[in-house]
């Protein structure tokens, strides 16, 4: 009987090494140590010994049972454990960890500067308005007084795009030519009178595309600002009144501007608008200012403008004989560099967060 209890404990201690949950713990428990298990069934042969022996073999079993028991309730405590852990595993959070800082983006450069030159000539009374950037040659060219072998047609290299021909490139005769991605914010002018009219006092900022090389301060994709005022008397004077007001409200500085002569064909007459240097103030000889700006002019080569020619008015439906303005256009993308002392226009569409993080 001893050695059959010595068995039976060894027999059950490494059945339950084997044991993965709780439904064949409780198994491995009936069958052992159940009223009908393999114990009481060994415990029933106890009547037959002789009676000196029955005192140590009740003492032996009762030792089995307990050490039996006690397996049991130390295997169930550990398959508790390990239960309580896989369901927490899941979601277990240290809450004394420092967070992931979630990164917050923020607004481009040259959004920040598109911005902010819309808000001022809000300020002026000017609306802000819109154009496609995939347009007719009509609208780009010929509604511009540029027409087909015009020369300046030269002087903006354009894309095409591939199959989009008109037969009639006449925009009289309905066909508005072939399509091109725009070279300029201007054709927005021709499509602003057309759609409003006169007066107009409108900024049309957007993307425009030139087929050209590129480097340090040039893109083949850029953006510009175009101005159209067109009213009854209005005269350069108020061309030079709201650019020296505009870049004052924009440097937060007096800022002075000078016309000279620039050619073209939307406009007669044109004039190119230099303002004065930020950083020698417009002296061209300040003593420590290295004046990489101005070349030591002085003065910073901004934009074109000039008096709307008769034929875009025309062009727009609006009568030259009873309402004359003019129109400017600059490279927004460079002024944004000129804000932001950056040297290298490329860097600006690049996508790299190294430089869009330092705004
Ligand atoms: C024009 O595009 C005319 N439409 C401007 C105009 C409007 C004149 C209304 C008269 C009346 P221009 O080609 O000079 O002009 O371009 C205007 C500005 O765009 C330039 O002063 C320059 O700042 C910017 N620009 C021109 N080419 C590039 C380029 N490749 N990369 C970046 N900026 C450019």
């Amino acid at each position: 009987m001893e050695n059959q209890l010595k068995n039976l404990q060894t027999a059950a201690l490494k059945a339950l090494e084997g044991i993965k949950d709780e439904k064949s713990l409780k198994d491995l428990e009936v069958q052992y140590l159940g009223r009908k298990g393999k114990l009481t069934e060994i415990l029933r042969g106890l009547k037959n010994l002789p009676d000196e022996k029955k005192p140590m073999m009740g003492q032996l079993s009762n030792k089995t049972k307990a050490t039996l028991e006690e397996a049991l309730a130390q295997k169930l405590t550990a398959l508790a454990k390990g239960k309580l852990e896989k369901e927490l595993s899941g979601e277990f959070f240290d809450t004394t960890i420092p967070g992931t800082a979630r990164e917050i983006g923020h607004i481009h450069p040259l959004c920040q500067v598109q911005e902010e030159v819309e808000r001022i000539f809000y300020q002026m009374g000017f609306a802000i308005a819109d154009g496609p950037e995939v347009e007719s040659e009509y609208y780009n060219f010929e509604g511009l007084n540029i027409s087909k072998d015009h020369p300046a047609r030269d002087m903006q290299d354009t894309f095409f795009i591939a199959n989009k021909e008109h037969k009639d490139s006449s925009h009289r005769a309905g066909g508005h030519g072939r399509m091109v991605l725009r070279t300029h914010t201007s054709p927005v002018q021709v499509r602003m009178l057309e759609k409003y009219g006169a007066p107009t006092r409108v900024i049309i900022p957007g993307r425009v595309f030139r087929n050209e090389a590129t480097d340090a301060s040039h893109e083949h994709t850029f953006n510009q600002v175009e101005g159209l005022l067109i009213d009854k008397d209005i005269s350069m004077g108020h061309l030079k009144g709201v650019m020296a007001e505009f870049l004052t409200r924009l440097f937060g500085k007096p800022v002075k501007v000078r016309f000279r002569p620039g050619y073209f064909p939307f406009v007669e007459p044109g004039l190119e608008l230099d303002f004065s240097c930020l950083l020698c103030e417009g002296t061209g000889k300040k003593e420590d200012c290295p004046c990489r700006v101005c070349k030591k002019t002085g003065w910073v080569e901004f934009m074109g403008a000039g008096m709307t020619h008769e034929k875009v008015l025309e062009a727009g439906g609006v009568d030259p004989k009873k309402y004359q303005g003019w129109a400017f256009g600059f490279g927004l993308t460079r002024l944004t560099m000129m804000r932001h002392g950056i040297t290298d226009i490329r860097l600006l569409a690049s996508g790299d967060l190294r430089f869009s993080r330092q705004f």
